[in-house]
């Protein structure tokens, strides 16, 4: 029996972003039988291979932010678990990559695009939002700029995205104590007013990166497979119980 399969009686993502179906390897519903491994795509032309392993849904998230608030070293200490220091990691265009995580009994493909923040590349962007079922907002906390724009990246996602598209914003570089511009509380105070949920991250500590991502696969899953009597996923209270327990004992 076939992954797939496992899921049967699942509802499908019903309130999740129309993507189109399975062309690179994540459904309408977030379910797709062709499994895309990671690499640089063109947007008209994506690459698929079919070498990625068994899930039983899939979804796209897209990480957005500023050009330089550390998008791509969060996906990369994500994926492979290590730091990228340097500026020789720069991003071109769009570029996706592919990870398995176990969320209870069911295996959530999160397919993750890393994207440019220069202005150059935006159009190019725009186009990739209708189809994400998840965003990742970054913004720098040594950096107050990246943490001002983050009003016009959410008016944009407003803009481009679907309705219910998930969206967490990401105070990223947390471990830069010395360089630090923008407090904790502003970023949990911009994020209450958006009605997002916030966590700091770091890509070089790793500071709440897999929470990040699993808390991300986690409400996506849970739309995907709930019945309509369930409760309704906590995604902050989700957050602030994960974070909690990890400060508590370690
Ligand atoms: N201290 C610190 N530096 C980071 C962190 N994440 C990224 N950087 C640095 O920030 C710069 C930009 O990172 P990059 O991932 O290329 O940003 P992007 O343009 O958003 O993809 C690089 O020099 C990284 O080494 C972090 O968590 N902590
Ligand atoms: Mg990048």
């Amino acid at each position: 029996m076939s992954r797939k399969k496992a899921l049967k009686g699942a509802k499908g993502a019903s309130k999740s972003p129309k993507a189109s179906p399975c062309k690179d390897g994540v459904g309408k519903s977030g379910k797709c039988a062709v499994a895309a491994s990671g690499g640089a795509v063109h947007p008209s032309a994506p690459s698929i291979s079919t070498s990625g392993g068994f899930y039983d849904v899939a979804f796209k998230v897209m990480l957005v932010g500023d050009s330089g608030v550390g998008k791509t070293c969060l996906l990369v200490r994500f994926k492979d678990g290590a730091f990228l220091a340097g500026s020789f990691i720069s991003t071109v265009g769009i570029d996706f990559r592919n990870k398995v995580l176990n969320i209870d009994t069911i295996k959530v493909k999160l397919q993750i695009w890393d994207t440019a923040g220069q202005e150059r590349f935006r159009s190019v962007t725009h186009a990739y939002y209708r189809d994400a079922h998840a965003l990742l907002l970054l913004y720098d906390v040594t950096n107050k700029g990246s943490f001002d724009n983050i009003r016009a990246w959410l008016t944009e996602i407003h803009e481009y995205a679907q309705q219910d598209v998930v969206v967490m914003l990401l105070g990223n570089k947390a471990d830069a104590t010395h360089n630090r511009v923008v407090k904790k509380e502003e970023g949990e105070k911009l994020a209450k007013e958006f009605g997002v949920p916030f966590m700091e991250t770091s890509a070089r500590s790793g500071l709440n990166v897999e929470l990040a991502f699993s808390a991300a696969a986690r409400e996506l899953k849970h739309r995907s497979t709930k019945e309509p009597e369930e409760s309704k996923f906590q995604l902050q209270d989700y957050v602030d119980r994960e974070m909690r327990s990890a400060s508590c004992c370690h």
